[in-house]
């Protein structure tokens, strides 16, 4: 068990110590120098009945609900994923939870998709018992569902669900064998403390996620966090170096928000830990990081994407 105690001290090292002890933990535990990259696909975007403070889906935002892509789409973006050199294709639709018959669609996206040769993930909510196991069955590889923020911070940013709804679902998925992909979003008015609690709930968890996406936010206009106040740049890379001491044989990813980042910044998280990106135009509504400017910025980092 890692204590807040135990994170808040690590948390609080000098910051070039804290870099370097990162570092030297990555570079024991994956390749160096090498990066997975994800591609992301919303298949079913708005009408939401989830309030999530930084969702441009949120009820609140009022976005409605749009066609829901075919297999056949979702097929054809894989390959582009796949093009691009992305290892992994990640599928998300909004909702609460999804019905038995999109579960079903689904589990034949994922066995389409897998026989591409790219691993699969899927985020759609909350999930049955008999949902997870037919997606199992389909041979899904990792289920996203994050926990966003603190536990206590939880209920300040949504109130249509709670943390131990999520901690339900994340239990299912792992009883399933299904790997976890869960991470927080930094920059919802947190504190500090909130974000050590978070990576500390993330691994105590058993066996820890095996990706966890740390997401910047994007403060989308017409949520309640439009103009929520910036995170302080340190403050992030510290939390991306905490994830990775404490989930040392996890995948870090340096999720949504990497567009509004300075290269610098983002080669300083790659150093601190982090060693996953989404890869492509788009996240779920938002633009990424164009994929020319990734390319660049890898030549001149000297990465390169995991094959
Ligand atoms: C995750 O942690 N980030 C992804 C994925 N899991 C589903 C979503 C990013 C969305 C960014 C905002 C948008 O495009 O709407």
């Amino acid at each position: 068990m890692i204590t807040i105690k135990e994170a808040t001290e690590l948390f609080e090292m000098p910051f070039l110590d804290l870099l370097h002890m990162a570092h030297s933990i990555h570079i024991e535990n994956f390749q160096k120098n090498q990066i997975q990259a994800s591609s992301l696909l919303s298949v079913k975007t708005g009408g939401c009945s989830e309030d999530c403070s930084y969702c441009a889906q949120s009820k609140k935002a009022k976005m409605p609900l749009q066609s829901i892509e075919t297999i056949e789409n979702i097929v054809s973006k894989a390959k582009d994923a796949k093009r691009m050199g992305a290892t992994r294709f990640c599928m998300g639709a909004s909702g609460k939870s999804p019905t038995d018959e999109f579960v079903n669609m689904m589990c034949e996206a994922v066995k389409e998709v897998k026989k591409l040769g790219l691993e699969t993930c899927i985020t759609m909510g909350m999930l049955t018992e008999p949902q997870v196991k037919k997606l199992k069955e389909s041979g899904l590889d990792y289920y996203n569902h994050n926990i966003d923020t603190s536990e206590s911070n939880y209920c300040n940013i949504i109130t249509t669900h709670n943390f131990q709804d999520r901690i339900e679902t994340i239990k299912l998925i792992q009883k399933y064998n299904i790997n976890l992909c869960c991470g927080g979003i930094i920059g919802l008015g947190e504190t500090n403390e909130d974000r050590i609690s978070m990576l500390v709930v993330l691994a105590n968890m058993n066996p820890q996620p095996k990706s966890i996406p740390i997401n910047k936010l994007i403060k989308i206009p017409g949520t309640d966090l439009a103009n929520s106040p910036d995170v302080d740049v340190f403050d992030f890379v510290r939390t991306v170096a905490l994830a990775r001491i404490l989930m040392k044989k996890s995948y870090v990813r340096l999720a949504a928000g990497r567009s509004a980042m300075p290269e610098i910044l983002q080669a300083i998280c790659f150093y601190a830990g982090a060693n996953s990106i989404f890869l492509g135009e788009k996240l779920l509504t938002t633009i990424n990081s164009s994929v020319s400017r990734d390319e660049q910025m890898f030549s001149k980092l000297g990465l390169k994407l995991m094959q």
